[in-house]
């Protein structure tokens, strides 16, 4: 079984690139520890102050972002990064070549139940031209995403990755911290009879989305003529995760208390548009795809409609009334 460095030199990732991914998937691994010692140290429950977006943040949200501030300010390619739980850019190396966003740990709400939890990023280059950044060097479309990836802390520690040349799942040996590639090659089914959507926002969807969601849920009454199953992790990645190995559709429309949708177009939808586009599904807002769209903030929000293609496709059509 081939490890993760083997599989970027066999997929010609420049060494600057695979150093980068390396300092990203080493933080992910230190993250994993305070994780996995949960409530037998004191990272559980949430602090008094409230993140940019106003959410609550969580102990683990905070502990997960500082540790990868500060391996991402180590390495020297590292020109700036945005992330979830801080209001600006953060300016690292003058001469580093790339610019990262993440989400240090997607899924918080799940850290006091002993639930699901990723980390998500994206990896663009910044300009060479520039010694110093600004946020509008953030505002190019996912397109220009040239690696993306999440680390799943579940039963096993996996990454999911992809260069450009397909995407890649690898498992932790916790014997030799080494990332092994043990799903090679995704290709996510086009069709799927499985959705994911939190379905106690159902009545403050548009009424296209509400119509899908019955037609779903008529099953073999209805037209879709095929029962169909439901699952909700309330972690993105978490069921991301699912949808990349078997197929499904997951959502998170715009709804009355987020009119743009909930999740963040730079350091969540992206990231994982990117690695689902590669596996040969789709991601879209509903009307267009969206790794075509240009971002204006760093922290922008954005409807999902993401995985299977046939499913991806069918809600489109929802859209347009057809
Ligand atoms: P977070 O970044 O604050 O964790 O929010 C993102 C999460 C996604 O991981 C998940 O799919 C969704 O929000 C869950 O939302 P809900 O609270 O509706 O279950
Ligand atoms: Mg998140």
């Amino acid at each position: 079984m081939k490890n993760l460095y083997t599989q970027l030199e066999q997929d010609n990732v420049p060494k600057t690139l695979t150093l980068l991914i390396q300092s990203i998937v080493g933080a992910c691994t230190e993250i994993a520890t305070p994780i996995n010692h949960g409530a037998l140290s004191d990272v559980l429950g949430s602090l008094p102050d409230h993140n940019v977006q106003g959410e609550v943040q969580k102990k683990l949200d905070v502990i997960a972002n500082n540790i990868l501030i500060e391996s991402l300010k180590k390495n020297k390619q590292v020109r700036a990064v945005a992330s979830e739980e801080v209001e600006d850019i953060i300016l690292c190396n003058s001469f580093g070549k790339y610019l990262i966003c993440f989400d240090p740990l997607d899924g918080s709400s799940n850290t006091d139940v002993n639930g699901s939890l990723g980390t998500i990023f994206s990896i663009t280059s910044a300009s060479p031209a520039q010694t110093e950044v600004s946020e509008e060097d953030f505002f190019s479309t996912g397109r220009s995403i040239i690696a993306a990836g999440y680390v799943l802390y579940g039963p096993s520690l996996m990454l999911a990755l992809s260069t450009g040349s397909g995407t890649h799942i690898y498992t932790l040996d916790p014997s030799n911290n080494n990332f092994m590639l043990t799903h090679p090659n995704l290709n996510i089914p086009e069709d799927t009879n499985e959705f994911s959507f939190n379905l106690s926002n159902q009545f403050k969807w548009p009424e296209n989305v509400q119509k899908y969601i019955v037609d779903l849920q008529l099953g073999t009454d209805g037209i879709r003529k095929k029962n169909f199953n439901m699952r909700w992790l309330g972690a993105m990645v978490g069921d991301m995760h699912r949808i990349l190995c078997k197929g499904g559709i997951f959502g998170y429309p715009e709804e009355k208390n987020f009119k743009y949708g909930k999740l963040r177009l730079l350091y969540e939808a992206n990231p994982i548009a990117f690695l689902v586009e590669q596996a040969n599904g789709l991601a879209s807002n509903g009307t267009t795809s969206i790794l075509d769209t240009v971002p204006s903030s760093i922290h922008q929000r954005i409807p999902v409609f993401i995985g299977s293609k046939n499913e991806v496709l069918l809600i489109e059509k929802y859209a347009l009334g057809k």
